[in-house]
């Protein structure tokens, strides 16, 4: 896994949420057979890694306990563990995060940055696996009254450092930690574009930082109807791949899409752009 927090091109994880409720791909998924040809057919087009979820963090969800949340993901990472897919499992629960990792799932995803789950730590510690930790105020119930920032760049700053302190202090390897801003998890839109634009002063911590805004609820909104509605889910993909490729123009490591063959095409423009002399003689 050394080198895939040191890729030499951006990392693309592909979404596989086995949920009955997530905001994009709730339902479609829940069946082990659907889940597991998506996940192949993610891998087939170019997903690093694919990432795994069985419980949704869509604002307002709610929870489920850890032997459902383990059911609906142990049995889709099995299947594609044995047809060679690299995964991660995304979840906020050691349990579900140890058991996710003994059925084959290589990295640990941690949409709470390990303070939904004192135990993560030393799972992941001992594990010695990559943890993404994002940053996270409280659970998806009570998203919206945590969005309050004065500054919300160096506050989510401060607080991804803290994370990653107490990752130290549990054992995990620093070269080991993926930082992630969590747009739209206790964030205004407003909040999501000052993050976006300044991704600069969080990659100052000095780790990968992982890109996640795929299909999320504020393009919906910049995209809206002249009504207002907002745009369907299922038709922010333009506007996921311009943050993705605006995301590792400014360096990080990483992003998260539910739309994996647009994305490395167009990571691999964004690619060839910056080395033109990887371009054949006759071009
Ligand atoms: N967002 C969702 C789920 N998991 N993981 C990370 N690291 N960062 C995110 O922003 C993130 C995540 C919610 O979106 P989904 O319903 O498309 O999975």
């Amino acid at each position: 896994m050394t080198d895939l927090l040191r890729p030499a091109r951006p990392v693309v994880m592909g979404v596989l949420n086995v949920t009955p409720d997530s905001f994009s791909d709730g339902g479609r998924y829940a069946d082990l057979d659907a889940a597991v040809e998506h996940g192949i057919r993610l891998h087939h087009e170019g997903a690093d890694l694919v990432d795994i979820g069985g419980e949704s963090t869509r604002p307002g969800a709610r929870r489920v306990d850890a032997e459902s949340e383990a059911a609906r993901v142990l049995p889709v990472i099995r299947a594609l563990a044995a047809a060679g897919v690299p995964m991660s499992i995304d979840t906020t629960r050691a349990a579900v995060a140890a058991a996710a990792l003994a059925a084959g799932a290589g990295v640990v995803n941690d949409v709470s940055g390990g303070l939904a789950d004192p135990a993560m730590g030393a799972v992941v510690a001992d594990a010695g696996c990559p943890w993404i930790l994002m940053h996270w105020r409280g659970h998806s119930d009570r998203m919206y009254e945590l969005a309050e920032y004065h500054d919300v760049v160096g506050e989510v700053r401060a607080e991804l450092s803290a994370r990653v302190d107490d990752a130290l202090a549990a054992g995990v390897a620093p070269d080991r930690i993926v930082i992630d801003p969590g747009l739209g998890f206790a964030k205004r839109p407003e909040h999501n574009w000052q993050l976006t634009s300044r991704l600069g002063e969080l990659l100052d911590l000095g780790h990968p930082l992982l890109f996640a805004a795929s299909r999320k609820s504020y393009l919906g909104r910049l995209l809206a109807d002249p009504a207002g509605s907002p745009r369907p889910v299922d038709q922010r993909g333009a506007a996921t791949i311009a943050t993705s490729v605006l995301a590792v123009s400014a360096g990080a490591w990483g992003v998260r899409v539910h739309e994996v063959r647009d994305t490395v095409d167009a990571l691999a423009v964004w690619q060839a752009a910056g080395r033109p002399s990887t371009g054949g003689a006759d071009d």
